[in-house]
């Protein structure tokens, strides 16, 4: 049988090591599927319910494995549905490529069905790298750089394949002038930074008396060495979202979450800090990092555009993490048994029992942060954790207690809505025997999850290890909203906007064939986690919690605060349901220690 372009194409992929694709079909891109097909399983497809649960899909892939993650669709609106989990992969920095099919050539440029011009749609999400394949003999090098410059820039690029196109035979290039002959293959580098920066990065740690680490998504594979190196300087550690499992929260010095979805230690951390050792992270906010002039600052990262962005660091090292902090580590010098250590293991401990304290507050029916409370100590070994963007990502930012070997993700510097179930099903496909949990709103169900919870009960008797569970917060709310239209905003709640309508989720998952658990006592959520631990198929736990709990960044401030109170003169809706808890957590996180 003729080699076709779809074929050669497939089998390219598989010899760059890619044995996943996510995607969906349709007649833009058949050459390819059919290809997929005659490859009789080397590379496995898994069908989602939505091309962007696909992109999402093959963003995760690549955020749990390292490897490259991805996923196809067909032309026009498969590939416009792709976009936004391409753009979570592209603001996380992860390896992704994007198949998509096109109208035949000779019909573009004629306003033809499903005709777009996706070379332009993609620019600016696959900018690195987004080609049309025009002629059989340029697929060879297309796919080559494609897969390569994700692979090694850590970004999204795209293919794009005229349906006509796919089906013709396969031609390697000529030996001629204006063509190409490339090869497979690309093994990550060493990236180390010259001694004399490393002694200048010491220089600076080493005059510290007060250095506070962040860590982030790229100290993910370095936790030994950032312990080691905060254990010398005597630091602490915040971390930011993407890098909530670099470190164990069992170590007296790690502080927790930072940000808008932080801790109050990890404030303290930066606000008292002389010294930063910033860690592989992009998080976005610097009004959570010491004020300018306060600290000096050394800065680890493998991407030079991410140096210096969000402080400006006295040392900006272009490197590997663990690497690098190997190589710094013998330049440091022994600051144990300081003070500093003492204090922030102080706040550390203090803010521990407050959390516990606010998660066991009575609400209308149940406090969310119990939910993620009781989850910690219930966590399988290596479990894997996503979480949705909603209230639950502040829960699970500050509740959740990771623990070593376990993973965690969620769509962060995207934060969009809709990540939570389609990072799960891609953890379970990238590990079946790991229990893996997805923490989601009701927005975030009605949105697409509970769609996808149909990709679940397609596939997880294929799963050597069935739990998977979802927890869904029920609180007919798009709550972090309503939250901020209060708090930053001033507003009452905007009901017309903010009140979703109440869909029993559970009964939804028993619908499909999985097991739905149903909660509204407080005092039987931890057994809901045990239930769900102990079923013999996936399950979605619904959580009935109460919009009021309010999930505010820990140090919110006196103009906001103001705002929150203007709320109420403004007469929110909620107003009188309002229990005094809310009222008490407000003020509380306005005037630290007062709860
Ligand atoms: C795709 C997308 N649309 C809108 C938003 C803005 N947004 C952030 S959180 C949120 C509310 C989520 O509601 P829900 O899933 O019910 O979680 P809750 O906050 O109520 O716990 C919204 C609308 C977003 N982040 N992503
Ligand atoms: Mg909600």
């Amino acid at each position: 049988m003729v080699k076709t372009v779809g074929d050669f194409f497939i089998e390219r992929l598989h010899q760059w090591g890619i044995r996943r694709i996510y995607g969906y079909p349709g007649d833009g891109i058949n050459g390819v599927f059919g290809a997929l097909q005659r490859a009789k399983g080397k590379i496995e497809f898994i069908q989602c319910r939505h091309e962007e649960m696909a992109a999402f899909m093959a963003s995760a892939h690549a955020k749990f494995t390292g490897e490259l993650g991805v996923c196809i669709a067909t032309s026009g609106p498969g590939a416009a549905h792709l976009i936004t989990g391409l753009y979570d992969a592209r603001l996380d920095h992860m390896p992704v490529l994007a198949i998509v099919g096109q109208q035949a050539r000779s019909a573009l440029g004629g306003h033809y069905q499903q005709e777009v011009d996706l070379a332009s749609m993609f620019k600016d999400v696959a900018g690195a790298f987004v080609h049309t394949v025009d002629v059989p003999m340029q697929v060879r090098h297309l796919t080559d750089r494609a897969v390569r410059i994700a692979t090694a820039d850590r970004r999204v690029t795209a293919l794009i394949f005229p349906n006509d196109l796919q089906d013709l035979p396969y031609e390697d290039p000529p030996r001629a002038h204006g063509t190409l002959h490339s090869g497979i293959g690309y093994a990550a580098p060493k990236t180390v930074p010259y001694e004399r920066e490393l002694r200048h990065a010491a220089d600076v740690l080493n005059a510290g008396k007060k250095v506070a680490i962040l860590a982030g998504a790229g100290a993910l594979h370095a936790t030994d060495e950032v312990i080691a190196v905060a254990d010398k300087l005597g630091a602490g550690a915040a971390k930011a979202l993407l890098g909530k499992a670099a470190l164990p929260d069992e170590l007296p010095w790690v502080t927790g979450s930072i940000g808008l979805l932080g801790t109050e230690p990890s404030w303290k951390l930066m606000t008292e800090c002389d010294t930063l050792l910033m860690i592989g992270s992009g998080f976005p906010y610097s009004e959570f990092l010491p004020k300018e002039g306060q600290a000096r600052g050394v800065q680890i990262d493998i991407e030079p555009g991410m140096l210096s962005l969000r402080y400006p660091m006295e040392v900006n090292l272009v490197g590997d993490a663990s690497e690098t902090l190997k190589a710094l580590l013998p330049l440091l010098s022994d600051k144990r048994g300081h003070d500093w250590r003492g204090s922030i293991e102080g706040w550390t401990r203090d803010w521990w029992k407050k959390l516990e304290a606010r998660a066991k507050e009575p609400a209308n029916p149940i406090n969310p942060q119990r939910v993620t409370w009781e989850l910690s100590p219930r966590l399988p070994e290596r479990a894997i954790i996503t979480s949705d963007s909603g209230s639950c990502a502040n829960w699970y930012a500050r509740d959740l207690k990771i623990r070593r070997g376990m993973m965690c993700s969620l769509s962060g510097g995207l934060a969009s809505m809709g990540a939570a179930v389609p990072y799960a099903i891609a953890a379970k496909f990238a590990y079946p025997e790991r229990p893996v949990f997805a923490l989601v709103g009701d927005g975030a169900m009605q949105m697409n999850n509970m769609a996808e919870l149909i990709t679940v009960a397609k596939y997880w008797r294929e799963w050597s290890n069935p739990h998977w569970i979802c927890g869904v917060f029920n609180n007919e709310d798009l709550n972090q909203v309503t939250w901020e239209q209060r708090v930053m905003e001033g507003n009452p709640k905007f009901e017309a906007s903010q009140d979703i309508p109440n869909v029993p989720y559970h009964k939804f998952a028993e619908l499909i064939g999985l097991k739905g658990i149903y909660v509204d006592d407080p005092d039987h959520v931890a057994h809901a986690w045990e239930e769900a631990l102990a079923a013999d198929r996936p399950v979605v736990i619904e959580f009935k919690t109460d919009p009021e709990v309010p999930p505010l960044p820990p140090h919110i401030t006196l103009k906001q605060a103001k705002a929150f109170v203007s709320t109420m003169v403004k007469g929110d809706p909620a107003e009188r349901g309002m229990i005094l808890n809310t009222a008490r957590q407000v003020l509380a996180t306005v005037v630290p220690g007062k709860d």
